[in-house]
């Protein structure tokens, strides 16, 4: 295919409709399973089986042609649709001048762009710098590197229900064992956990989470740790992984201002939650709060490999040069797309579509929660909501109903994700450009698996 033609038929999404032709995974599927389990490493999970040739908008067309409705977003990244046809172009632009040079060689007026604009779009007024690396836990594990440079300090606190990723220091940071740090272990030294303010799960009193949280907090650093030996606080500002954990407002400013107090650099790891994902350009803007540190990944490229950290000039550039980088952070076709992907988001709004894309599912959802008693808790904000399961009449968690649900829903082309600590938690991060009529149909579907719960 002549290379224009090719781009032309890249532009091109698939039709914006659930189709089931085959069982899901078909029989395409079904076979390619079976090469990959001879060729690839047990240890990678798969939510859905099948195979995709091809990704747009709202829909993922597997090799066996079912258009399966996105609520996934190759987890949080794709807000712009999977192939969306600006950062295609740029892409494309950009992989004919040059693939690579590695930033730390030779540089290029891409990465500073980007840095440009992360430095304008992340919340605080003053002056800011950021380091551009390929993975949301690499992004995470210089946020602490930088942090311990400024601070000359070494404690870190995360919190309960916590996800960094996987590598040695942020698996560390992670809270939940199986299947993140189950025999991976010895971890890495110095990480400190306090409780996460978990409104549903909390065992004092509603109204006071968020003082009580933060009482924790204070007392754990002060009486186990000691605030002069604690280099930075790492909070995911709405938790992913954990379960889609909304912290009581109150909260992350009360932390802020004590990290402030005790010199402490306070990091929002905006790596799922950012970029317009909550509504808000950053989950942190909802109650104003101004991080020192900033974590960015997923979104920011519109599906290329790229993450940030994004913060205060002084603390950033306490590392003399030389001591950040890597082989392929800021890569150039990476850097292309996050210009197309993060103009996309500003130009088109997408912060207020993913505001649209709570008026239409969060009503539904607590609808259905009214009549289903395997559902404890609806919650969220924009396009980051999920839904708890119990056993009804309890709190106790139900991974086997969120289980029932999500494989009723993938097996009739609509892909969710499953998430928290007790596996009970079905969570949802559609495109923020997703169709209202995919969301509706979506809804219908996931409605239909919860009444068979019974
Ligand atoms: N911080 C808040 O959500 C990645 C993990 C998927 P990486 N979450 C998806 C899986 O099973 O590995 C994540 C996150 C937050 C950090 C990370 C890590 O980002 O790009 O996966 O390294």
């Amino acid at each position: 295919m002549a290379l224009t033609e090719r781009r032309r038929s890249l532009m091109s999404q698939p039709t914006q409709q659930r189709i089931v032709k085959t069982a899901i995974p078909g029989p395409e599927s079904v076979r390619l399973q079976q090469r990959r389990n001879a060729s690839v490493a047990a240890g990678f999970g798969v939510t859905l089986p099948v195979f995709v040739e091809e990704a747009g908008g709202g829909i993922l067309v597997d090799v066996d042609g079912n258009h399966i409705i996105d609520l996934a977003s190759g987890i949080g990244v794709t807000g712009v649709g999977a192939s969306h046809p600006e950062v295609v172009a740029r892409v494309s632009e950009q992989v004919e001048k040059f693939t690579h040079l590695g930033f730390v060689s030779t540089q290029y007026e891409l990465a500073v762009q980007v840095a440009e604009t992360l430095n304008r779009l992340t919340p605080g007024n003053f002056e800011k710098r950021t380091a551009l690396y390929s993975t949301g836990a690499e992004a995470v594990e210089n946020a602490v590197k930088i942090a311990r440079t400024y601070t000359g300090r070494d404690a870190i606190v995360v919190l309960g229900h916590a996800y960094h990723g996987r590598s040695l220091l942020t698996m560390t940071m992670t809270a939940k064992n199986v299947p993140y740090k189950e025999g991976f272990g010895p971890f890495a030294p110095e990480i400190y956990r306090v409780p996460s303010p978990y409104p549903f799960r909390w065992a004092g009193n509603l109204d006071d989470v968020a003082q009580e949280a933060f009482d924790q907090l204070t007392d754990i650093i002060t009486t186990q740790i000691g605030a002069h030996n604690v280099a930075a606080i790492v909070v995911e500002p709405i938790q992913g992984e954990g379960g889609f954990i909304v912290p009581p407002d109150g909260y992350l400013p009360k932390v802020v201002e004590f990290a402030k107090a005790n010199g402490i650099v306070f990091v929002a790891d905006e790596i799922q939650a950012g970029l317009g994902r909550t509504g808000d350009m950053f989950a942190v803007n909802h109650e104003g709060i101004i991080p020192d540190l900033i974590t960015t990944a997923k979104a920011l490229a519109g599906g290329l490999p790229l993450a940030a950290v994004t913060g205060r000039a002084e603390i950033m550039d306490a590392v003399p040069a030389g001591g950040l980088g890597g082989t392929y952070g800021g890569n150039p076709v990476a850097c292309a797309a996050a210009l197309a992907a993060l103009e996309v988001i500003e130009r088109d709004d997408l912060a207020g579509k993913a505001r649209r894309i709570e008026e239409v599912m969060k009503p539904r959802l607590e609808a259905i929660a009214k009549w289903s008693k395997h559902i404890g808790e609806v919650r969220g904000r924009g396009a980051m909501l999920a839904v708890e399961f119990v056993k009804p009449g309890t709190k106790a968690a139900s991974a086997e109903a969120a289980k029932t649900v999500a494989a009723y829903a993938n097996s009739r082309g609509v892909l969710t994700l499953t998430a928290g600590t007790y596996g009970n938690v079905i969570r949802f991060l559609p495109p923020l450009v997703i169709g209202e009529d995919l969301l509706t149909d979506a809804l219908d579907v996931l409605e239909a698996g919860i009444a068979e719960l019974g």
